[in-house]
């Protein structure tokens, strides 16, 4: 049986620890200097002969790979998998077919857009790839937040990746959709609309990679013992729900933690906060192939829940962070072709392209064939085959039969018997053709679906997103495509985007909104916890201590991170004489940094902290990006005196002490996440 210890001990040969020896030179030889290169005399010219200088620095030149060409930036994570029971009705793939099985994971999330260096919360789809090390060998589902993708055909890839990317003649914007080419794209290939809808919603600014769904996006094909095949579609749900930044908080993280979304994961797993999410199916039997009103195999589509319900199947958890990024997350080389008997594919044209894309990519980035050879992307599987040599082969072959068949080699390695991988049997006929089939067709009625499972915030924010988009559009003419496409979405939202970017509103659709919608869709409907979340604590000399104590000690029973903020690092004396150590000093952060802020009692720390512009500032932002706020005794009047109603209402919690009423009303206003009901147009921020 795998376990996850299975890849831990794999692994081990490969770390290095850096005490272990002496400093020597890559080829062994003992180093006793390394800050001097080798001269003629103290002044004089460097000698051709200090081989140790010339292969530090040639090493030193040769440290980067190419950058993958879509989701350069990303982080990721070891972790582990379990069913909860078998589904050898469906599948014989072994680990979802054995409860007691714990298959070793590794999952890489990423923006799409974005340069290696870009900041992480930017507005775009975020990639979830992720690899179980099966006993079978590795199975990849590389997967995004997003359930759909913006073509319906991998031949445009390159196409639509060129249009989102920078600018060719500027190299402009970085990490950005809100520019010309991605838009022009967007108003002459309307099978975007759908994904569009997703990309212009909150979904594109996650809060976390914790809170974000992961889905596996094609119909895929599962097939049992028998050979019996089920169209699937894979869901990855988060335990601490689905939850989003605002976005004009996305900006400014972009510019206080430009890693904020890498540094939350990593800090939740080092600090014992295992992320976890349930692998869900929506399983169609192959009779039902043609039921729907779209195509199973068209990747702009999703199968609406309420339909086909999801079935929830195992659990995956995130419990080890790598030890190095880039020989484990930078050189993790996922593939869809890593496939284990029992799960199959399709012939959606976007995932037969991928099949192809992926081994080509990784040849280029990682430099020749061998790199499934290295440690993240070495299965827990035996590999046993005639592939040879190339660059940096780590192998040694004991054959001198490198073909099959083979006698000279006694015939190794055999073929694997009945638990080979074989392909579904799938019987096809026609003709050659470049043709999309018209069940590709109908661009629009999910998108409409979309649009009208939001709640109203969402679709608020929708309409935002589209209108700051298309406000960097130069050409207007792309605006009016835009505006166009949307009105056979819903005439509304058409009409709202129009209105804020100096299009003429268009006239109504000869198409109406169809008036379904899949509550599914929408994140109000999503689980919340407190756990996980960050709190600040502002504090300042004559601070009601014995309140800033019970607040910490009873915000970490309910799993909250409280942080104390104060005007400066290192201890605040309290009312009361006692020392209450600063976790970090206000001018090195900020209220984005943060769910939710918490002003104490004590007169003079609230009147030193309503002098402090950094500190009015923290609660008044924090209050317009709709997060919970809590005062204690005199900490009211910091509130009231810059948010409307003195503070009152949704989401703001007020009381004269910490007790217990006042911790669950606030542990509730900091789960519920955002606020969205809250009045904040005339706050000052
Ligand atoms: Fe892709 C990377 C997800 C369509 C070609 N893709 C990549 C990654 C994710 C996705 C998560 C990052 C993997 C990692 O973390 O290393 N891609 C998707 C999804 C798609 C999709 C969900 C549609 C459903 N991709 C897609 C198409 C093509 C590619 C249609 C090409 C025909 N994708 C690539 C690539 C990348 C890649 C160029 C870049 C780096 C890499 O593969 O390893 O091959």
């Amino acid at each position: 049986m795998t376990s996850p210890d299975d890849k831990q001990r794999q692994l081990d040969p490969y770390r290095i620890d850096p005490c272990s020896t002496e400093m020597t030179t890559d080829q062994g030889n003992p180093v006793g200097e390394t800050d001097n290169s080798l001269t003629v005399g103290e002044r004089g010219p460097t000698l051709m002969e200090d081989f140790h200088f010339r292969e530090k620095i040639t090493r030193f030149d040769h440290e980067r790979i190419p950058e993958r060409v879509v989701h350069a930036r990303g982080s990721a994570a070891y972790g582990y998998f379990q069913v909860y029971e078998s589904l050898a009705e469906y599948t014989r793939a072994q680990f979802l077919c054995d409860p007691s099985a714990i298959t070793p994971m590794f999952v890489r999330f990423s923006t799409v857009a974005g340069s290696r260096g870009s900041s992480d919360t930017v507005r775009d789809v975020r990639g979830f790839a992720t690899r179980w090390y099966t006993k079978e060998g590795n199975f990849d589902l590389v997967g995004n937040n997003i359930p759909v993708f913006f073509i319906q055909d991998g031949i445009k890839f390159p196409d639509f990746v060129h249009a989102v990317k920078p600018e060719p003649h500027n190299e402009i914007p970085q990490a950005s959709s809100a520019h010309d080419t991605l838009w022009d794209f967007v108003q002459l290939q309307p099978e975007t609309m759908h994904m569009m809808m997703w990309l212009m919603s909150d979904r594109a600014l996650p809060r976390s990679f914790r809170m974000m769904q992961g889905f596996g996006v094609h119909t895929f094909r599962l097939v049992n013992e028998a050979g019996v095949g089920t169209f699937v579609k894979f869901h990855w749900k988060p335990k601490l729900g689905i939850h989003s930044l605002v976005w004009d908080e996305t900006q400014k993280v972009a510019g206080a933690d430009p890693d904020f979304n890498r540094r939350d994961l990593f800090e939740a797993i080092e600090s014992g906060r295992f992320p976890e999410w349930e692998l869900g199916v929506q399983l169609v039997p192959e009779a039902d192939e043609d039921r729907f009103d779209f195509d199973l195999l068209d990747a702009t589509k999703i199968i609406p829940e309420e339909e086909v319900p999801v079935r929830p199947i195992g659990r995956m958890v995130l419990n080890r962070n790598p030890d190095n990024f880039f020989a484990e997350v930078e050189q993790a080389a996922f593939h869809l072709g890593n496939a284990v008997p029992g799960i199959d594919f399709t012939d959606d044209p976007l995932l037969q392209a991928r099949l192809f894309s992926y081994l080509d990519t990784q040849l280029l980035r990682l430099g020749g064939p061998n790199f499934p050879q290295l440690p993240v992307n070495q299965p827990v599987a035996p590999v046993n085959n005639h592939q040879m040599d190339g660059p940096h082969q780590m192998r040694i072959p004991k054959t001198r039969a490198s073909y099959h068949p083979n006698s000279v080699g006694g015939g190794c390695p055999a073929l694997a018997g009945e638990n080979a991988y074989t392909h579904y049997p799938e019987y096809i006929a026609g003709q050659k053709m470049r043709k999309r089939s018209e069940s590709f067709g109908d661009h629009y009625s999910q998108a409409t679906l979309f649009w009208n499972s939001m709640s109203d915030w969402e679709k608020e924010h929708i309409v935002s997103a589209f209108r700051f988009e298309l406000g960097k559009v130069e050409h207007h003419h792309v605006r009016e495509g835009v505006v166009e496409n949307l009105n056979n979405v819903d005439h509304d939202l058409a009409v709202a985007v129009a209105e804020g970017v100096g299009v003429e509103p268009p006239q109504k659709a000869v198409n109406d909104n169809h008036g379904r919608s899949s509550p599914a869709l929408s994140q109000a409907n999503t689980a919340h916890s407190p756990a996980t979340r960050k709190i600040a604590i502002l504090v300042a000399d004559g601070v009601d201590g014995g309140q800033v104590a019970a607040a910490v000690a009873a915000l970490r029973e309910l799993d909250t991170l409280p942080e104390v903020l104060a005007p400066r690092d290192g201890t605040v004396t309290a009312a009361d004489g006692t020392e209450i150590e600063v976790t970090r000093a206000l001018p090195t952060v900020h209220s984005v940094l943060y769910d939710a802020v918490l002003v104490p009692g004590g007169a003079e720390s609230v009147r030193t902290l309503s002098g402090d512009g950094k500190a009015v500032h923290f609660v008044t932002e924090a209050y317009k990006h709709y997060k919970a706020v809590g005062a204690l005794g005199e900490g009211a009047e910091l509130l009231s005196a810059r948010v409307p109603s003195g503070g009152d209402g949704p989401g703001v919690v007020i009381a004269d002490d910490t007790d217990e009423g006042f911790i669950t009303a606030f542990a509730e206003a900091v789960a519920a996440h955002r606020h969205f009901d809250r009045e904040t147009a005339d706050v000052p921020a």
